[in-house]
């Protein structure tokens, strides 16, 4: 199949798991075309099935904000025309799904009839979608996709609850390639990072307030009380600052290191004892999973579908919302006894095949398929 691959470029979440799919497929023999306005970051373009097709949106002073969607649709139309694309699978609603429809529109107006599916990552849904100023333009591209699929059952409910949907509505998981993960293990640098007898937390997200920043603190603040720790803040956004002035002000600045952003996630996982999770709400909870296949158990809230990934007392815990002494106590749970902790790293690697690309890939081909028949 030819699939035009459309998503935002960016570190971590639904940008991520298109990069991933669109990889994976392209190894699986299929034909991808990655429709963007950057480089994805974690896209290696030696691939012969892999092309990338930049979106330029140029500047007009006349124009408060620039016209992204026009320029999406306008590439998807020219994409297709001249790669002969198959189908389009836009990957977070705002404003892709809209975007897609009309590049279907407009291909349809000239004979050619191009399926679009759209996959729901959360944010799109649960924080900007439901707002009054999108929810009608979001309803109605979710309702004109061919097919919707949704990376939890979680966000499957909420977008039933928040939206009049009228099409069905397919949960397939985020997911992970799990092959060749020893390696990583053979090259971890654990001595780089901190002392031999001190636990290394790792909280990765890109700083956003749903992440809920302050309590990752917080939690290591009382971990730290209790055993020697250090804590790894891998990430980038608007809540960093304040971070930083709160580890100076709760005196722990030299216990905690801000790395930025990472392309090597891995390599930061594999000598993590502990992952924080706390969002406030969390469609899937992705760097939870990249946390589990590296032998990393979980402490995180219990929002949105962070269950379905991290298990109670299996990978890790969970709590409500906030309740920063419960995620402090359960983190020490894990952490204060070397053999109740390579339990729980077993058991988060154990959980984490559960969501083997091998599995999901097959699931998004199907749905493709489905998708191709209806025409
Ligand atoms: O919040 C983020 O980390 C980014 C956001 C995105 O859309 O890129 O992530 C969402 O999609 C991810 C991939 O499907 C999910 O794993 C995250 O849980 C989800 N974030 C939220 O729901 C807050």
């Amino acid at each position: 199949m030819k699939i035009a691959i459309v998503c935002y470029p960016t570190f971590g979440g639904s940008g991520v798991v298109a990069t991933e799919l669109g990889i994976a497929l392209a190894n699986r023999g299929h034909e991808v075309h990655f429709v963007t306005y950057k480089q994805p970051v974690r896209l290696e373009l030696l691939n012969n099935n892999i092309f990338f097709h930049e979106v330029h949106v140029p500047e007009y002073a006349l124009f408060h904000y620039q016209p992204y969607e026009l320029a999406l649709s306008s590439k998807l139309v020219d994409t297709v025309r001249l790669y002969g694309i198959d189908l389009l699978h836009v990957h977070y609603a705002i404003p892709h799904a809209y975007a897609g429809y009309m590049a279907k529109k407009m291909l349809q107006e000239e004979g050619i009839f191009i399926p679009m599916i759209t996959t729901l990552h959360g944010t799109d849904i649960t924080l900007v979608g439901k707002h009054p100023f999108y929810k009608p333009a979001v309803t109605f591209s979710i309702n004109k996709s061919d097919i919707v699929t949704s990376v939890s059952q979680n966000l499957k409910d909420a977008t039933l609850e928040l939206f009049d949907i009228e099409n069905p509505i397919e949960v397939i998981p985020n997911f992970i390639d799990v092959s060749n993960r020893e390696n990583n293990f053979t090259d971890c640098q654990r001595s780089m990072m901190a002392k031999e007898d001190e636990r290394i937390i790792t909280h990765i997200s890109n700083f956003r307030k749903v992440k809920r920043i302050p309590d990752v603190i917080k939690i290591f603040n009382k971990i730290q009380q209790e055993i020697p720790a250090k804590l790894l803040m891998v990430g980038e956004g608007p809540e960093k600052e304040k971070a930083e002035l709160l580890c100076e002000e709760l005196g722990i600045a030299d216990k905690v290191v801000f790395l930025g952003n990472s392309n090597q996630v891995d390599k930061i996982l594999c000598f993590s004892d502990l992952f924080l999770l706390p969002s406030e709400t969390e469609s899937f909870g992705l760097a939870a999973l990249e946390a589990m296949i590296n032998k990393t158990p979980v402490v995180s809230s219990n929002a949105g579908g962070i269950p379905e990934v991290n298990i109670q007392g299996v990978t890790g815990y969970l709590s409500e919302v906030g309740n920063i002494s419960e995620m402090a106590e359960n983190s020490l749970k894990i952490l204060r006894d070397s053999e109740i902790l390579a339990q729980f790293k077993e058991n988060a690697v154990g959980n984490a095949y559960k969501f083997d690309i091998k599995r999901i890939l097959p699931l998004y081909e199907a749905a493709y398929e489905r998708a191709l028949q209806a025409r």
